[in-house]
């Protein structure tokens, strides 16, 4: 059956996705989803609760312990992982038109997000039957080996800015690994994981394998989190919600992996390729309207270079094409809803405050292009000390907090000079200066010479209060499964009872 099936009152209605089946709210509630270009709604969505919560965890917990997945042997999981990756494949263009209409980000992007998103299916798919335990060569008179099983019911809660790629970091790799799933998608943006709720359904997976659940993250998203059948809570946003998902887990010592803020210094030596830099600054904050975990939202610039460099990047940042993000020249497109819109204007009031120079936007867009949608114009501020707000605080807007620094060793201490580790950048020809960094900045990922890419490939996560765990890379599969030892006695005899071997 198609999620969209009736208009009403012009928008597109959408129903959960529970054992198989599609529901709306036990309430019977729905909200309406925002298209931030025009700030008017175009979907309609169920207001999910507790008892649409336990009523998901209740399926996918049915489905992980009886029913096919369970015997279903690892290779069979892969292949369906695969024919999933081959849908999403054919469906490319139409997900991505779907998560513009919620998110306002670039159609550029997101279909290229969208195009590249089933690697992780065709990688995980592929990594489900290769994990593998160990035999060890034990001290006692016993056969002992390891095996890696699944966990169980696994809730993955997701953000807004690129939802079914941050899914797929969690949802490939959870299934690959045997374990059944609940997900609970941004409010903001649960259109498109909905729809991709056709496509596992095209695939083959078992009834309750995936289900999805949709509403605020107090009322459905909280009583997922606290349901004693929930094994283990994967968690992509902020920093507030993933400390508050990390406690609330801790009460039934679930496990947790979350992927949360950043302040990410993109870092400017003299001796950079300075064209190269100046993209990578801009790519780094406007990209996205900087609404990206890994935005590099600090950018220190060696003080040598610091005037000339910021006279090129706001030339370059000056001429960025903003307007419908659903067209192709597009370059900026408007702040994904209104909180996170209210929040950017007040940052740059906060910036403002703290004596910082505007030398590019410091407002509103008010451009025509602009219409009625929630625009903020790419900004760079100059003289900001990593000490202010503006450069300690994550903004998730395109918000640039320029700060000079000296040598190698003051944009270490600067760059490491915040709670968030999650990414980092740097611009330098000296490849033992390039290294120096790779080793002495906190961060999960490290990019010489480049910005923001990502691979399925590749771990990613955060350092500090960046997050915990990693997604991506092989090591990601193992955040889904526990570990068994299995022994087997070949002693010719049972030992003394009562004494411990
Ligand atoms: O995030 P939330 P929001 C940051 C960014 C942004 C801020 C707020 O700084 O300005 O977060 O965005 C669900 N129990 N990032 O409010 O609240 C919620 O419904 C269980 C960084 O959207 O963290 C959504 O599905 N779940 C980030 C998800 O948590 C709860 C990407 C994230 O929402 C819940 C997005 C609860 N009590 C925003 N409360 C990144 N790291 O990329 C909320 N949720």
């Amino acid at each position: 059956m198609a999620v969209a099936a009736s208009a009403q009152e012009g928008l597109r209605r959408y129903r959960m996705y529970v054992g198989g089946e599609w529901s709306d709210a036990a309430s019977g509630e729905t909200f309406e989803s925002f298209d931030p270009y025009t700030a008017k709604p175009w979907a309609l969505i169920p207001r999910g609760g507790a008892e649409d919560a336990a009523r998901a965890v209740e399926a996918a917990h049915e489905a992980f312990t009886a029913g096919e997945w369970p015997g279903l042997h690892a290779s069979a999981r892969g292949a369906l992982l695969r024919r999933l990756g081959d849908l999403i494949a054919e469906n490319a263009e139409r997900l991505a038109d779907l998560e513009v209409s919620d998110n306002g980000k670039l159609i550029s992007e997101m279909a290229a997000q969208l195009r590249y998103v089933p690697q992780w299916y065709y990688y995980f798919g592929g990594l489900a039957d290769k994990v593998e335990g160990s035999v060890i060569p034990i001290d006692k008179p016993a056969f002992n080996y390891t095996k890696h099983e699944p966990l169980g019911v696994v809730a993955l809660i997701t953000p807004w800015n690129s939802p079914l790629l941050l899914l797929s970091f969690k949802l490939a790799p959870a299934l690959a690994a045997g374990n059944t799933v609940v997900i609970k998608p941004s409010e903001f943006t649960s259109a498109s994981t909905l729809a991709l709720m056709e496509l596992v359904e095209q695939a083959g997976f078992p009834k309750g394998v995936v289900n999805v659940i949709t509403g605020f993250g107090p009322e459905v998203g909280q009583p997922l989190v606290e349901h004693p059948k929930v094994r283990k809570v994967a968690f992509t946003g902020s920093s507030a919600t993933g400390a508050r998902v990390y406690e609330t887990a801790a009460r039934d010592i679930k496990r947790v992996s979350l992927e949360l803020g950043g302040k990410s210094p993109n870092i400017v030596f003299d001796d950079c390729r300075i064209e190269d830099a100046v993209k990578g600054a801009v790519s780094g904050i406007f990209a996205a309207t900087g609404q990206t975990c890994i935005a590099g939202s600090r950018l220190l610039v060696q003080e040598s270079l610091h005037d000339e460099f910021v006279d090129k990047l706001v030339s370059f940042a000056s001429t960025a094409k903003m307007g419908n993000p659903k067209a192709a020249e597009t370059q900026v497109g408007p702040v994904t809803n209104l909180p996170q819109y209210e929040k950017v204007l007040s940052y740059l009031d906060i910036a403002k405050g703290e004596g910082v120079e505007t030398v590019l936007g410091g407002g509103k867009a008010t451009r025509p292009e602009c219409g009625e949608g929630w625009f903020v114009e790419p900004t760079v501020f100059t003289g900001v000390e990593n000490s202010m707000r503006i450069a300690q605080e994550e903004v998730f807007g395109p918000v640039l907090a320029v700060i000079p620094f000296k040598d190698e060793e003051e944009a270490i201490e600067i760059g490491n000079d915040v709670v968030f580790g999650l990414a980092a950048g740097v611009w330098t020809q000296d490849i033992r200066r390039a290294l120096t960094l790779a080793d002495r900045i906190q961060a999960g990922t490290v990019w010489i010479n480049t910005y923001r890419a990502v691979s399925y490939m590749s771990p990613f996560g955060g350092y500090k209060q960046s997050g915990i765990g990693r997604e991506n890379g092989q090591e990601a599969i193992r955040e889904f499964m526990q570990t068994k030892s299995v022994w087997i006695s070949t002693a010719s005899e049972v030992p003394n009872p009562f004494v411990m071997r």
